[in-house]
């Protein structure tokens, strides 16, 4: 009587599975009927986006240009002299330069206390070059940018130079010093180490 029972609830309960089964199999016959109208598709593919490439380099003589290169190296700099430094700056990226600025970074020091130098300079250490030498003025593309500073008040300092530089473009540039006549003994045999960093943007 009892295994009767729970063979025809098990089959209430297969009957409902089928009902479901069968029910859910004609709810996706209908809903891929339903979907059966004119469909298309456009597909794009290998798109890309990709950054500009943002390069500056300098050189010295415009034929090879570099990434890091000294520009120049005077040597028995005299007072009541000017010498100039020439070099060339290049856009060899993709995108146009807008903004184009000089920093400079100096570092005094002694070569040696010549005896006259002795006299008047009282730190064997430290050179005093860097008081005295004036960065007169920098020339770029027919522009000239008046300066008029000493190289230890330029330590530090950020210049803009007023030039755009097209992809493959170049600008030269010239930097003017001059050691005033009246730089006294306390600088001789002194040097001072420059260091110009030249950053580009948009
Ligand atoms: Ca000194
Ligand atoms: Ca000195």
């Amino acid at each position: 009587m009892k295994s009767s029972l729970l063979e025809i609830l098990s089959m209430v309960v297969n009957m409902k599975r089928l009902k479901i089964v069968v029910g859910m199999f004609v709810f996706l016959v209908l809903l891929g009927y339903g979907v059966s109208i004119f469909t298309d598709t456009a597909i794009s593919r290998g798109n890309s986006i990709e950054t500009a490439e943002f390069d500056i380099a300098i050189s010295k003589d415009g034929k090879r240009f570099y990434n890091e290169l000294k520009l120049f190296e005077m040597s028995n700099f005299l007072p009541g002299e000017t010498r100039k430094s020439e070099f060339q700056i290049k856009n060899r990226g993709t995108v146009e330069v807008k903004k184009l600025t000089i920093t400079f970074k100096v570092r005094n020091y002694e070569i040696r206390m010549s005896p006259s130098e002795k006299a008047v300079d009282s730190t064997p250490e430290t050179g005093e070059l860097g008081k005295w030498l004036v960065l007169k003025a920098i020339h770029i593309e027919g522009n000239n940018i008046t300066i008029n500073q000493t190289l230890n008040t330029l330590n530090g300092k950020t210049i803009t130079l007023p030039v755009t530089l097209n992809p493959r473009e170049t600008a030269k540039v010239e930097m003017m010093f001059e050691l005033p006549e009246d730089a006294g003994n306390e600088c001789q045999t002194d040097g001072i180490d420059v260091t110009l960093r030249l950053d580009a943007s948009q």
